[in-house]
């Protein structure tokens, strides 16, 4: 169970944030609106979520998940790839310090994303992507053994992160998206396999026995829902412009 969850205000800049989408730019104010509605659905499933000011900074500084992973043993601050969110993650460091003793960072020449981390129960799948490298990725399984929890890496040939293509939604039931659902370190889930027209369905959150997912995607949503799966949708369009899904938005643990 998750009993909390960070989130960050989107700030003017979001506009300029990093893309490869060409789905036009983001409407902030809407952008703001559906910020505000995600926020709602993680009050809804029982988390208290600490909502930190925009950074006007950093573009993309809502997509706090790229920043730390938080685990229930440790958080581990992230090398971000990505030049332009280097520094969002010393702002990071100081809210996570409020909730954790035990602090751990990726040091360079590693890099990390944290949206290339997916968390199973003590294992962390880390997808080796144009984000994370695997001297970071190596860094980040030294660190989860210390703490008595281990990881492994994914190639990670789609998608901007790991996560933009699977999701963990306990109970061993594993959404993927085609290309990944035939991976072999994922025989062992049962794969909720997300149609390719839908793929950025892929990217949604088990939190505490509900599932979020992206409003607008119908064949994602009915496959989610046959494996048993209780939804909430959120609209996350303007996020989405910025290559950006349910599970960047929010840290959670
Ligand atoms: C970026 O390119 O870094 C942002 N525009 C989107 C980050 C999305 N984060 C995530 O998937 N965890």
């Amino acid at each position: 169970m998750f009993t909390k969850a960070i989130v960050r205000t989107p700030c003017t800049s979001f506009i300029n944030g990093l893309t490869s989408a060409n789905l036009g730019r983001p409407d902030y104010k809407l952008a703001l609106k559906q910020h505000q509605e995600y926020i709602n659905a993680l009050n809804t499933s029982g988390v208290e979520v600490i909502v930190l000011p925009p950074d006007e900074k950093f573009p993309d500084s809502t997509f706090v998940e790229d920043t730390a992973l938080l685990t229930p043993h440790c958080a581990i601050i992230t090398s971000p790839g990505a030049p332009s969110r280097k520094g969002e993650v010393i702002q990071m460091k100081e809210v996570v310090k409020e909730y954790y003793s035990n602090i751990e960072e990726i040091e360079a020449p590693g890099t990390v994303e944290a949206g290339d981390i997916m968390m199973v129960k003590d294992h962390y799948y880390i997808g080796l992507s144009e984000r994370t490298n695997l001297k970071g990725a190596e860094q980040t399984i030294n660190i989860l053994q210390k703490y008595g929890m281990n990881g492994s890496v994914i190639e990670v040939d789609k998608g901007l992160h790991l996560k933009s293509s699977v999701a963990y939604l306990e109970n061993n039931n594993l959404v993927a998206t085609k290309d990944f659902s035939t991976l072999k370190e994922f025989k062992k889930f049962k794969i909720i396999e997300i149609p390719d027209e839908e793929s950025y369905a892929a990217n949604c959150i088990w939190i505490n026995d509900k599932v979020i997912i992206p409003k607008g995607y119908p064949r994602a949503k009915q496959k989610i829902l046959d494996a048993g799966c209780w939804i909430q949708e959120v609209d996350v369009s303007e996020f989405r412009k910025l290559d950006g899904g349910l599970s960047c938005l929010s840290l959670r643990f």
